[in-house]
């Protein structure tokens, strides 16, 4: 595959993404990147050198949410490549799931925007109603029938 330099990223990178599950929703928040801006995503980032995938997870959810999470659970792995995107890029992505009010964190604690140069906010939707336009990984996923409730 031939590429002009600059308007990719040259390597498959990996991102550990979390579905924090309460009761029949998922918390979601709308992006503001290079990558899926103005689409629904799951709250996550780029595994750094040396990080457990549920290190990544604990991580990149309380940077992003304020919300402390422990005993991320593996679910799947997706290989996402994206290249009607401005910067084009491949990501093989982890999808772990937390049970909110079960792992963690309590049913009361309410997340924050704390990259809000990232996202426009995080709130909950329930999983039969989600909202549109979903980043690409989370929409092949939901077309593909997935569902990380009974996984
Ligand atoms: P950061 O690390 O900034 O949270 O990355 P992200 O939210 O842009 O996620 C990167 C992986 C995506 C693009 C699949
Ligand atoms: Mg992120």
């Amino acid at each position: 595959m031939e590429h002009n330099k600059g308007d990719l990223t040259p390597e498959p990178r990996v991102a550990v993404v979390v579905f924090l599950l309460k009761g029949r929703s998922v918390l979601l928040g709308r992006r503001r990147a290079s990558v899926g801006n103005a689409t629904f995503a799951l709250p996550g980032g780029h595994l750094e050198f040396g990080e457990s995938f549920e290190e990544c997870a604990a991580r990149e959810v309380k940077e992003e949410t304020g919300l402390e999470i422990r005993n991320a659970e593996f679910l799947t792995v997706t290989n996402n490549v994206m290249l009607d995107q401005p910067k084009k890029c491949h990501y093989v992505t982890i999808f772990m799931r937390v049970i909110v009010g079960v792992d963690a964190p309590k049913e009361e604690q309410e997340p924050q925007n704390l990259e809000p140069h990232k996202c426009d906010g995080w709130d909950w939707y329930e999983w039969d109603h989600l909202p549109q336009p979903l980043f690409g990984p989370l929409e092949k996923m939901v077309k593909g029938g997935y569902d990380p409730f009974s996984s």
